[in-house]
């Protein structure tokens, strides 16, 4: 089986789930607001409430539908503990001692309207909110403490030095200098892979899924992670700022990518492979989830 699955109707679903996010993170959002001062809180909402693509919380919410879960608002409550620790992610990695970048999602990003300062506090400010949420809303879904307990694991060791700030770290030292193929497989496994699998793993967990389901899903959201990257790649190396949103970076910042290292062609492949990897871990854990066979073509085909 591969990654061109049924991509009908997609498009209609990720919208419908957008809504159902956006609701979630307001909640979450005003929830947060008595404990922020005002600028801080202003400059979550920029954070977090500028758009993007939501993907992370559509699969969390995804993956519980998958395991046999009704998809109430507490799932998509759940779901946006993901969606705070990628905004914090977002807002600390434009900050000038990072990436140092002007435009995110087409706007300016945090620090250029909240400054450096604010945006660093109200980013940290996400973090143990984020993990709060993921207790919270599971006791919601009438979790059991250790289904708790596992689903707010895997959320804070996704973001953490083994996953996303491991990840990080470095990308940051590897700027200016030309890493193997391997060294590259391994950062992005960690920057961007770790809390993408989480995410599915968070929603599988929830819905008390077998461990079989929940290694499937976590095998789909690695393959997926490393695609989701190898796209990012491939569309900051050709797309201008206004498509992407952003300004491209990689080159000005002497980033080794799956371009620079494999050429265009052979990244393109890469992506698609990784994107079937993803569909088969499904099908060979007999688990039928048509949208996460189309999302997996979603991630290696998006323009944005
Ligand atoms: C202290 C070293 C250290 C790190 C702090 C800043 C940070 C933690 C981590 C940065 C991680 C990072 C920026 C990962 C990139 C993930 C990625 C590919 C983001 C783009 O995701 P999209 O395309 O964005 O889903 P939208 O805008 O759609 O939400």
């Amino acid at each position: 089986m591969t990654a061109e699955g049924p991509t009908d109707g997609l498009e209609a679903l990720l919208d419908a789930e957008r809504e159902r996010v956006e609701a979630a993170l307001m909640r979450a959002l005003t929830a947060l607001a008595p404990e922020l001062p005002a600028e801080l809180r202003d400059a979550a909402r920029h954070g977090v409430l500028s758009g993007g693509k939501r993907l992370r919380p559509i699969l969390c919410a995804r993956a519980y539908a998958a395991c046999g879960g009704t998809l109430v608002p507490a799932v998509y409550d759940l779901a946006v503990s993901r969606e705070l620790i990628h905004a914090y992610s977002l807002m600390h990695d434009d900050l000038p001692c990072m990436d140092d970048a002007d435009l995110r999602r087409g706007r300016p990003t945090t620090h250029r309207e909240h400054g450096e300062v604010v945006t660093m506090r109200a980013g940290a400010a996400l973090i143990p909110a984020a993990a709060l949420q993921a207790v919270s809303s599971c006791a919601a879904l009438g979790c059991p403490p250790a289904r708790t307990r596992a689903v707010t694991s895997a959320l804070l060791e996704g973001a953490g030095a083994g996953g996303m700030v491991g990840g990080q770290w470095a990308d940051l030292l590897g700027e200016g200098r030309s890493l193997s193929a391997s060294e590259l497989d391994d950062l992005h496994r960690r920057k961007t892979g770790a809390l993408l699998a989480a995410s599915l793993v968070m929603g599988a967990l929830a819905a008390g899924a077998p461990s079989h389901a929940v290694a499937a899903l976590e095998s789909y959201g690695r393959a997926i992670g490393l695609a989701f990257q190898i796209a990012d790649d491939i569309l900051d190396a050709t797309q201008a700022a206004e498509k992407l949103g952003k300004n491209p970076s990689d080159a000005a910042l002497g980033k080794s990518t799956y371009v620079s290292l494999h050429g265009l062609a052979a990244a393109r492949r890469m992506a698609k492979a990784e994107a079937d990897r993803a569909v088969r871990a499904l099908a060979e854990a007999d688990l039928t989830a048509p949208d996460l066979v189309a999302l997996a073509s979603y991630i290696v085909e998006r323009q944005s």
